[in-house]
């Protein structure tokens, strides 16, 4: 069994390459669920095979426990660690192939409280790998990118299994594409775009910061994709099946 669970900034295109993916592998012949691991998200644009909302309801425990809104989203996500024996029940039942993991809106809130890569690390699974998202129309300049590695990298850092990172929107950053390709595939053109930025000390920080995450190889693939057109799908999938057959090598 594979496992991958998608993260990303909010609005990045998660809950709809959840699933383009999960059509994508059944389309191919293999057994592949849609996992949802928000138990706050009100609509997603498919039906999850298995739902963390069975298990965790937001409202009752508004009510229970007499939190305000933000309180009982934080007391949620707290939770999901606890609810992972029933989520681990639901997929055997359902002995897939693939499992595409829709990861919560509020990335901070699932990767940096302990819930989140609790169940991330504790989950069963043969293979397990980490997409994380990166919204195109956010990379708009050679800045905007290094922050959104460092985020990647943050991740990465956090739940430690083998990562790739995509790059979402692509039918509507056609003009930036190759630049962003560009920048993540060799470190000295993004360094030569980043002295190209009007702030000094920006440009700098950046560099510093590219150079430690090139140079302790911390750097991810990058995937542009289309969730509207299935455009980069092959390659995806491509990268997909080697990084989760070589899961083991890469966990540390
Ligand atoms: N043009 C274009 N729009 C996309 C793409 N991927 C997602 N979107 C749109 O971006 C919006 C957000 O997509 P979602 O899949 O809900 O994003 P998400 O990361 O799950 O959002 P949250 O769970 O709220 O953080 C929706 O309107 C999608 O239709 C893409 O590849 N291209
Ligand atoms: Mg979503």
């Amino acid at each position: 069994m594979n496992m991958i669970f998608i993260t990303g900034t909010a609005g990045s295109g998660k809950s709809l390459l959840t699933s383009r993916l999960v059509g994508w592998y059944q389309d191919r012949e293999n057994n592949s669920v849609a996992l949802n691991l928000d138990p706050a998200v009100e609509n997603l644009p498919y039906t999850p095979d298995i739902d963390i909302r069975n298990y965790i309801d937001i409202d009752e425990l508004q009510k229970r426990y007499g939190l305000g809104p933000n309180g009982s989203i934080i007391m949620a996500y707290d939770l999901i660690a606890t609810k992972l024996p029933e989520i681990q029940d639901d997929i055997s039942e359902l002995n897939p192939d693939y499992v595409l993991v829709d990861t919560p809106g509020q990335i901070e809130l699932f990767a940096y409280r302990s819930s989140g890569s609790y169940f991330v690390n504790n989950i069963y699974s043969e293979n397990k790998a980490t997409i994380f998202l990166m919204d195109g129309v956010l990379v708009s300049s050679p800045i905007n990118f290094v922050s959104l590695s460092l985020l990647s990298t943050s991740i990465n850092l956090r739940l430690k299994t083998a990562q790739i990172n995509v790059l979402t929107k692509k039918d509507l950053i056609l003009n930036n594409l190759e630049n962003i390709v560009k920048w993540n595939s060799s470190s000295s053109s993004l360094m030569e775009a980043l002295d190209k930025e009007n702030n000094f000390e920006f440009s700098l920080l950046s560099k510093d910061i590219i150079r430690n995450i090139f140079g302790n190889s911390l750097n991810s693939e990058l995937i542009p994709v289309s969730n509207l057109t299935l455009n980069g799908f092959i390659e995806l999938s491509a990268t997909l099946t080697r990084i989760l057959n070589q899961g083991e090598e890469i966990q540390y």
